[in-house]
């Protein structure tokens, strides 16, 4: 595939056969990632990762056969990035504005034990009510995927509230035969069932229909055990307070054009983030930053 750098693009921050510059999917500009001990693909539309691999090991992410790669059109599967609000908004797109957006690459560098260290940046001006403010999206690919967000609030005297969320989309054997740890006791609103709020009493959540749930208050690692797969992913977190599970099992496959019916078998999405009773509210010129670190284990 034809190596095509935007006019954008500085030389200075290539790292030679380690990062290299591509035509992505819709000729949407994309970094091919490869580290010491797997590869990645991130797209400056949405700063989206798309694509973790640890070398010898099936793909962290799940990606839908049938996303779309467009301006203005969210990526079906990766990590969408959400900010700066989660889920619908009056006139507005779902899940913000930030995963629709072009980030900048502002810098590459090589990471302890043989990582690579990318940073993107996204500037918003004063819009959708929202005070202007920047976003620094520091992610790391290497043994592990380590993904870090601040955000500044770029007003001189308006305070800052918003929402922000890791969308992950994981990439599972069978959802039949997945099981979600970490969560007991935790208190959610359960979208299926009218936002109702309800406590989690499952050690290991099965997936067996849609299941879309707002946790909130947690802080706990996650972890995914995929007897498929013979797989554990870890999704430990730090400073977020909010953990949404979700698979949209046949119906709403269906229902949406950019994911295929039967590719709820092979997903789920566990998602890191402050969102709903837990967004952040930040002073003028202030910052706040959360993490989320995804590693795997084989399961034992
Ligand atoms: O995080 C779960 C959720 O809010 C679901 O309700 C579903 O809407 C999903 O996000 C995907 O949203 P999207 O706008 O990407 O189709």
């Amino acid at each position: 595939m034809a190596s095509s750098k935007p006019a954008i693009w500085n030389e200075k921050l290539e790292l030679p056969g380690h990062v290299r510059f591509m035509e992505g999917v819709g000729d949407l500009s994309m970094l091919n990632v490869i580290s010491e001990r797997s590869t990645a693909e991130i797209y400056l539309h949405g700063a989206h990762v798309t694509h973790f691999q640890r070398n010898n090991e099936p793909p962290l992410l799940f990606l839908s056969q049938v996303s779309q790669f467009a301006d203005g059109k969210p990526i079906r599967g990766g990590i969408p990035v959400i900010l700066p609000w989660f889920g619908p908004r009056e006139g507005q797109p779902m899940h913000g504005f930030a995963r629709t957006s072009n980030w900048d690459l502002k810098e590459i560098v090589p990471a302890k034990n043989g990582a690579i260290a990318l940073r993107f940046r996204l500037e918003a001006d004063e819009t959708a009510g929202f005070p202007p403010f920047a976003a620094d999206y520091l992610v790391t690919v290497g043994d592990t995927l380590e993904l870090q967000l601040t955000v500044t609030n770029g007003s001189k005297d308006k305070e800052l509230s918003f929402e922000e969320c890791l969308h992950t989309y994981f990439h599972v054997g069978d959802i039949g035969a997945t099981g979600i740890t970490g969560l007991k006791g935790v208190s959610y609103l359960d979208k299926v069932d009218g936002f109702k709020q309800k406590t989690e009493t499952a050690d290991a959540i099965k997936v067996s229909s849609e299941v879309d749930r707002v946790y909130l208050d947690t802080t706990g690692a996650i972890e995914i055990h995929d007897a498929r797969l013979q797989r554990k992913i870890v999704i430990g977190k730090q400073n977020s307070a909010s953990t949404v599970v979700w698979n949209p099992w046949i119906a709403k496959a269906q229902q949406m054009s950019d994911f295929g019916d039967d590719e709820y078998l092979r997903m789920v999405c566990v998602e890191s983030g402050n969102v709903g009773k837990n967004k952040i509210t930040l002073a003028a010129g202030k910052s706040s930053s959360f993490s989320v670190t995804l590693s795997t284990t084989p399961l034992m």
